[in-house]
């Protein structure tokens, strides 16, 4: 059907951008997933009639708040934090807090956005949220951080319930902070309810969350290794980030033959020939949890190693990475580095880590390249595994989990290759913007005009 009385994509990003002026990074993660959705919709007149990409590009609504907290020294310190409530057409907003000094309601509604295709990816009923403060955890003492948790949860308790919004984890939100504000949640309702995932163990978490989002990615990794005929026995990853993705990933790459070169933080990176097994990630992981220390110990510690100041791991070659830090870490020039070292695939554990440029250059040179949205999203479904056992009151094993994670993240490789395939690649960007477009958009259209 024609549809030349409508806009078209150039007019409906010139309206995003008219609509949210300098919010970059929500522009961009809108532009990424629009230019895709309106190839899909070109001959589909209800969605747009119906204005379903516009309105899934207009959060339903965005809470921010002043939050204030006393530092050691009795310094009254004073932070932004927000909720960005995205779209619930398929279940309760769903996605993570982010603590870090670059947080803005900007990088907070393009994750959000992100948040509703990823989660629509998964299977599970769940909508796309996100949140957080532009607090820095960074040199902080445990005491200060409750404090901030529990002024953080002083407002945000308003605006979620296990029916309603569930947030987890993000970057500078891990067991330490889920656990100081379901504790603050619970004592100032009274209620016992799943209204975070990412809980420790001892208060209803779940299994495999902690490793979902990194043995994700790596499942996806090898899915689309696989589809090529090929696997990630023998082969070397540049990974980005020390994190709880970053860390994860690495360890399951390890597990599956694979050799990790580097890992990361913002202040440089650690590159290691012996590769970083699984002895070295368990030293890591005490090193950053723990101790919350900088990556570059690792070189103080481990000979063979050396440590880059200021670098990133797209300078070394290798056959696949891994980008697990935080957005806009891959840019045009960074996406040819790897390129030209020899990277045939690429798998996102962090979100929209890669710019527009530098994922036409991956485009371009027909690299198996897995989109956040999909690679990222076995973390947000053991999420969602986490509120159905803490509806039921029941705990499944790491067995039962192990399985529903890989089987999830099998889905969801499966979904993008029905909707990517271009002859004789696979497009998964467009495979994963379609398929979790395609969801919310349908359930749109069942509610109307609301
Ligand atoms: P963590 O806080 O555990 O780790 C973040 C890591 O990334 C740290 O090594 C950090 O280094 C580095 N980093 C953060 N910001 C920057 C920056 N501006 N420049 C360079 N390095 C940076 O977070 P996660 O591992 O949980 O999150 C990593 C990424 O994965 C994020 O993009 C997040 O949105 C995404 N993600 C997380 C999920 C989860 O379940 N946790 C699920 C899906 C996606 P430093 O200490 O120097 O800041
Ligand atoms: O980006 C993400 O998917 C997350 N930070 C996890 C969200 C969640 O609700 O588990």
């Amino acid at each position: 059907m024609a549809v030349s009385d409508h806009v078209d994509l150039n007019q409906f990003m010139e309206g995003v951008k008219k609509r949210n002026p300098g919010q970059t990074e929500f522009v961009q993660a809108v532009q990424e997933v629009a230019q895709d959705i309106f190839e899909f919709i070109d001959d589909k007149e209800e969605y747009h009639e119906a204005q379903i990409l516009r309105r899934i590009a207009e959060p339903d609504r965005v809470v921010s708040f002043r939050v204030c907290w006393e530092d050691d020294n009795h310094n009254i310190r004073v932070q932004r934090g927000w909720r960005v409530q995205n779209n619930n057409a398929i279940g309760p907003y769903k996605g993570g807090i982010r603590f870090h000094p670059t947080v803005t309601e900007s990088v907070l509604k393009f994750l959000a956005f992100e948040q509703t295709f990823k989660n629509s990816l998964t299977g599970l009923p769940m909508g796309g949220g996100k949140g957080g403060s532009n607090f820095n955890p960074r040199g902080k003492s445990d005491s200060e951080v409750m404090r901030f948790c529990q002024s953080f949860m002083n407002e945000l308790f308003r605006h979620i319930g296990p029916d309603t919004d569930v947030p987890a984890g993000d970057i500078g939100v891990g067991a330490r902070e889920i656990g100081y504000m379901f504790g603050q949640y619970k004592r100032i309702t009274n209620r016992w309810e799943g209204v975070l995932t990412g809980k420790a163990l001892e208060y209803g978490g779940s299994q495999m969350r902690p490793e979902a989002t990194g043995y994700g990615a790596v499942y996806f990794l090898r899915n689309m290794l696989q589809h090529n005929d090929e696997d990630i026995e023998g082969k070397a990853a540049l990974i980005s980030g020390s994190g709880n993705v970053a860390v994860h990933a690495a360890e399951k790459f390890t597990e599956m033959g694979g050799k990790v070169l580097t890992l990361s933080d913002s202040d440089g990176v650690i590159h290691d020939p012996d590769g970083i097994g699984q002895e070295k990630i368990d030293w890591v992981k005490e090193l950053k949890f723990e101790k919350r220390g900088r990556i570059k110990e690792y070189a103080e510690e481990f000979s063979g190693a050396e440590y880059h100041e200021g670098a990133e791991p797209w300078d070394f070659e290798a056959d696949v990475a891994l980008p697990c830090a935080t957005q806009n870490e891959i840019s045009e020039d960074e996406a040819r580095k790897l390129v030209d070292n020899g990277v045939k695939a690429v798998a996102e554990g962090a979100n929209m880590p890669t710019t527009i440029d530098g994922v036409e250059v991956f485009r371009d040179a027909k690299l198996l390249y897995g989109p956040g949205k999909a690679a990222n999203a076995g973390g947000v479904a053991v999420s969602g595994l986490e509120m159905s056992q803490n509806a039921d009151r029941i705990s499944w094993n790491t067995e039962k989990l192990a399985t529903m994670l890989e089987d999830i993240m099998g889905d969801i490789h499966e979904k993008t290759v029905e909707y990517g395939t271009e002859g004789d690649y696979v497009n998964y960007v467009k495979g994963a913007n379609i398929a979790g477009f395609k969801k919310v958009a349908d359930a749109m259209l069942a509610f109307g005009v609301v």
